[in-house]
């Protein structure tokens, strides 16, 4: 059996102000062209669909029209809920897509829900926090769960798992090795991978494979066979030279197989003088610039724009890293004129003091302000 793993496509994402619409619909359809030329019998999205809990217009006709084309192919769907999702609003036609061999599920009732095909059993288990299970367990049990790993205890000690199958499970959480590293990036909000919420990878042992959703670098966690598959698409610049792919994994002898997506828009950031980037080659693609000069320029970034439209964010690798305390801790009380007050602020941003020209034009605005 053939088994495709992607997950957190994040649909109706915007990188900063930027809608990625197209770049997600060009996406999905690389899915499912991958599910038909790879004669994929099972795909598995273990959560973050949508991007957020009230999904946009374009998140609903993405994701319906990539769920449409689905159900033309021989593919059973797995989808689990994750904690960008709205548990309800996801599973919005669940019992009818069920017939239709998409199989959604936003919800744990005490049981992990269980897909059979095969020799498989898929456990779906969607995003779940302790306060989840407040109105599952006793008041006592309640009480001693009091986090996410005691809670995935709790869950998995209630499973009968039988080791004569493949079992494989779909989880949307932040899943650790002890001393192990993990690969963080800044798309998937620091906020919403707390580490209070980490589970012990160890508890998953009797897993054949566990597909992760959640973190949105590709990565295995304590052996190959237990990993987040990673977001299909680049969605924040910290995440621009890492290498997007999907998995697929064939059962009768467990290997994998890493796909790449190529995206509609690459996303790249480009450093150099403004002079060095002027004469860099026009592109679409979506671009942070970290311009390295060290003299005040003005507006660059409308002349940037002429030759990359799509350039998103701007900032100056030149620039001191002043934190707002540095900034707080200019005495301002002290006798000192508008002008040595920007001096001192400015020898803080830039590591150097004011040219003459510089000077002279900031005198005449502060008379100028003065006199108004
Ligand atoms: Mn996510």
């Amino acid at each position: 059996m053939k088994i495709l793993h992607t997950s957190d496509l994040h649909l109706g994402k915007n990188l900063l102000e930027e809608s990625l619409y197209e770049d997600q619909k060009e996406m999905l359809q690389q899915l499912i062209n991958i599910v038909i030329n790879k004669q994929i019998d099972v795909l598995i999205i273990p959560g973050d669909i949508y991007d957020k809990s009230i999904p946009s217009t374009d998140a609903v006709n993405l994701f319906n029209n990539f769920l449409e084309a689905l159900t033309t192919l021989k593919v059973d769907v797995l989808i689990i809920s994750g904690n960008h999702d709205s548990r309800d609003r996801l599973s919005f036609g669940s019992n009818i897509f069920n017939k239709l061999n998409i199989h959604i599920v936003t919800d744990y009732r005490g049981e992990i829900y269980k897909f059979y095909k095969d020799d498989v059993v898929f456990y779906m288990l969607p995003f779940i926090k302790p306060f989840h299970l407040k109105h599952i367990v006793a008041e006592e049990t309640y009480e001693k769960i009091t986090s996410s790993n005691e809670m995935m205890k709790w869950i998995l000690a209630r499973e009968k798992i039988d080791k004569s199958k493949k079992n494989i499970l779909l989880a949307h959480q932040f899943v650790i090795n002890k001393g192990e590293d993990i690969d963080f990036s800044l798309s998937e909000s620091a906020t919403n991978v707390g580490t209070i919420d980490a589970i012990d990878v160890n508890l998953l042992d009797d897993f054949d494979y566990v597909a992760l959703g959640h973190l949105h670098r590709p990565q295995k966690i304590k052996r190959d066979t237990i990993r987040y598959s990673g977001t299909p698409l680049k969605y924040s610049f910290s995440e621009a030279s890492d290498n997007k792919s999907m998995v697929i994994i064939d059962t009768s002898d467990m290997s994998l197989e890493f796909l790449p997506v190529a995206p509609l828009r690459k996303l790249r950031v480009i450093t150099g003088t403004f002079d060095s980037v002027m004469k860099m080659e026009a592109s679409d693609d979506l671009i942070k610039v970290v311009l390295e000069d060290d003299t005040l320029l003005v507006s660059p970034m409308d002349e940037i724009k002429k030759r990359f439209p799509n350039a998103l964010s701007l900032s100056f690798a030149s620039k001191n890293n002043s934190t707002l305390d540095d900034i707080n801790n200019i005495d301002i009380s002290k006798e000192a004129s508008p002008l040595e007050l920007f001096n001192e602020f400015f020898k803080l941003q830039h590591d150097r003091t004011l040219t003459d020209d510089e000077q002279k034009y900031l005198e005449t605005l502060i008379n100028n302000l003065e006199e108004e």
